[in-house]
C-alpha cells in the first residue's frame, strides 16, 4: 500500500493492485481546432495543455501494471443512441453527426473520435465509446473493473466538471475510492474547473480525492513528488 500524504481532503491511500486509471475523452472532438467542442464556441488550446502530463499519468499508471480505460464520447453513425433532447441543444455552428473538419461529430469511427495521437491507447488497454457524459452508462466499464478486482479509481480528462466529474460522482455511488489528477484533467472554463476540483473534495471527500500528477506517479512508481 502506498500513500499519497498531499492528496486532498486528506492522505490518500493507494493499493496499485486494485486500482485502475480511467482517462476521460481526450479525444480530438474536444482538442483540436473544428470539433465539438470548438463548435460549442470553446477555445480548445486549454485542454491542448494538459496532453503531457495526461502521457506522464499513463506512463507511470503502465509501469505500475495498473489497468488502462480510455472512453470516447462518440455516437452510433445511425445516430440510434442520440437523444434528440441532446442533439438539439443550443446553437452551435455543428451539431452531433454533421460533418466537419474531422468527418461527422462525434460519431465513432470518425477521425474526431479519435483519442488524440499523444495519448493513444496500447495494444490490451480497455477503449470505451460511451453515448453519455457518464462513463458507466449505457457501457460495459462495470464489467470490466469487476473482473479487474479494481476498488479504486484514478480520473484524467476533458472536461472537468462534464463527463469527468460525472464519471467521478458515477463511480462514488457505486462504491469505488476515487481519486482525481487535478493537473491532468481540464475545462474550457477554469472557473468552472477550480469549482469542480473543490467540490468534488469538499466535506471531506465527499465525491474523493484529488492529487497532483507528479504525486500519483510517485506512489505508483515507488519515488519522492
Ligand atoms: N467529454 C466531455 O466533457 N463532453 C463535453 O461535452 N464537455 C463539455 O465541456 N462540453
Amino acid at each position: 500500500m502506498a500513500s499519497i500524504p498531499g492528496a486532498l481532503p486528506f492522505a490518500f491511500d493507494l493499493d496499485p493492485a486494485s486500482t485502475a486509471l480511467i482517462v476521460i475523452d481526450m479525444q480530438r472532438d474536444f482538442i483540436e481546432p473544428g470539433g465539438f467542442g470548438a463548435s460549442l464556441g470553446n477555445d480548445v488550446t486549454r485542454l491542448q495543455a494538459i496532453i503531457p502530463t495526461v502521457a506522464a499519468l499513463l506512463l507511470a499508471a503502465r509501469q505500475a501494471g495498473l489497468p488502462v480505460i480510455h472512453t470516447r464520447e462518440c455516437h452510433r453513425p445511425d445516430l440510434s443512441d442520440l437523444p434528440p433532447a441532446k442533439r438539439d441543444r443550443g446553437t452551435p455552428t455543428l451539431r452531433i453527426g454533421d460533418p466537419g473538419p474531422m468527418g461527422r461529430v462525434l460519431i465513432a469511427g470518425e477521425p474526431g473520435a479519435d483519442i488524440v495521437p499523444e495519448l493513444a491507447p496500447l495494444p490490451g488497454e480497455i477503449v470505451l465509446d460511451k453515448p453519455g457524459k457518464g462513463a458507466f452508462y449505457a457501457t460495459p466499464l462495470s464489467d470490466h473493473l469487476a473482473q479487474f478486482g479494481t476498488k479504486a479509481l484514478i480520473f484524467a480528462g476533458v472536461t472537468t466538471e462534464v463527463c469527468v466529474q460525472t464519471t467521478m460522482r458515477e463511480a462514488n455511488d457505486r462504491g469505488f475510492v476515487c481519486l482525481l489528477a487535478e493537473d491532468a484533467t481540464e475545462s474550457y472554463f477554469p472557473a468552472f474547473k477550480a469549482a469542480a476540483v473543490e467540490m468534488i473534495r469538499a466535506q471531506g471527500g465527499i465525491v474523493g480525492w484529488t492529487a497532483t500528477t507528479a504525486e500519483i506517479a510517485a506512489a505508483l512508481t515507488g519515488g519522492t513528488a
